[in-house]
């Protein structure tokens, strides 16, 4: 009997531990498009976009936050801390091109942080005109 409380604590212990796993979203690199969707270029005059990469937590409160831009690039590597997640939340990641007053959006895309990708350590996402996205998840 008391061997077996013990070994229903003992997993309950466990299944909090991993509830409370935790990491921090690094952005990493970023490739895009040479152009939009229809073609045109990111900035008159067929400039190269300006990027910078937005993190936001939808659990949380929504945390957000954005890099630096990089300015007139197809790529760009950042290794910038953003937010912290936790196992099961959700995140939203942007990719703009920076301008003077209307920013193009270069991709958006909603992701679940699972178990899986803080053990994985790197996750690398491609949308929209993002060919590629690399995070990493630092605990
Ligand atoms: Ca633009
Ligand atoms: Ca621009």
């Amino acid at each position: 009997m008391w061997r077996t409380l013990s070994v229903a604590l003992l997993a309950a212990g466990v299944a909090a531990a991993q509830d409370r796993q935790s990491a921090d979203v690094i952005v990493q690199a970023v490739k895009v498009q040479t152009t939009k969707k229809n073609g045109d270029p990111w900035d008159v005059l067929g400039g190269a976009p300006d990027l910078k990469v937005t993190v936001r937590n939808k659990a949380r409160g929504g945390a957000t936050h954005s890099t630096k831009v990089k300015a007139d690039t197809f790529e760009a590597s950042f290794g910038e801390r953003t937010v912290r997640v936790s196992v099961g939340d959700e995140i939203e990641v942007t990719v703009h091109d920076e301008d003077e007053r209307l920013h193009d959006k270069v991709g958006e895309k909603t992701v679940k942080v699972t178990a899986d990708t803080l053990k994985k350590k790197e996750l690398k996402l491609d949308f929209d005109r993002v060919i590629s996205l690399t995070l990493e998840f630092e605990p």
